[in-house]
């Protein structure tokens, strides 16, 4: 049985190859299967945004012979405290423009806070649908402070702003294996793994 993985982001995209490597399944991306779906993530919630991005999928696929895979969805993103959680489930359209200039924004924002009010954490919820549409839930996080300026060049979206006190760098510094040990998407996916090994023993 495939597993496709429901998103178009090219830095997730990386990150669920090496975390589900171990599963005993093909990994898939939409642009494997020639999948270019338009999403509206008008979810209230993390797991209703990774809902509806799973659901689009199972119907867009729903029509295929003979491709019936586990659909997963992840959304993410990151709770800013002294920004009353801001930007959470909006991090991918906090400002229009690139990562780049969302970094910009965030830092402009947090301008006049201190580094003890700079804390922060990323969310990340997984949303599992079954072919039959069975749905199935798993989420992590990762706390960090907001840096007070980018640094390093791995990861992507927040990661050159995101602190890690007990490392002593952000997360674009950090090897890309640390990353998937410690992240938020990490411990999402080290939750659902058992069920996904079952599901996919059971052809799900
Ligand atoms: P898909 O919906 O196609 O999966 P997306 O980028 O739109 O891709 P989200 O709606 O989940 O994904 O938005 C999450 C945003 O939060 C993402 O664009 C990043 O800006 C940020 N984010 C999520 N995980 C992150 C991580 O591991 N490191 C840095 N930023 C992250």
């Amino acid at each position: 049985m495939d597993l496709l993985v429901a998103t178009h982001n090219p830095g997730k995209m990386r990150e669920f190859r090496a975390l589900l490597a171990s599963l005993p399944a093909q990994i898939l991306f939409p642009p494997d299967l020639g999948l270019m779906v338009e999403v509206v993530e008008d979810g209230a919630t993390y797991v209703e945004n990774a809902r509806i991005k799973a659901e689009a999928y199972v119907r867009a696929i729903g029509g295929r012979d003979g491709i019936a895979p586990l659909v997963l969805a992840d959304d993410s993103g990151l709770e800013v405290d002294a920004l009353g959680g801001a930007p959470g489930i909006h991090s991918a359209r906090y400002t229009s423009g690139s990562d780049t200039d969302r970094l910009s924004a965030l830092l402009a924002r947090l301008e006049e806070v201190p580094w003890e009010r700079r804390t922060a954490r990323f969310r990340c919820v997984v949303v599992i649908v079954t072919p039959r549409g069975d749905l199935h839930i798993a989420e992590g996080s990762c706390e960090g402070v907001i840096a007070t300026e980018p640094a390093g060049e791995g990861g992507f979206g927040y990661d050159p702003l995101f602190y890690l006190p007990e490392f002593g760098c952000t997360m674009a510094e950090l090897p890309v294996r640390a990353k998937n040990q410690i992240s938020h998407r990490a411990r999402a996916v080290r939750a659902a793994l058992p069920l996904l090994r079952r599901l996919l023993a059971a052809g799900g």
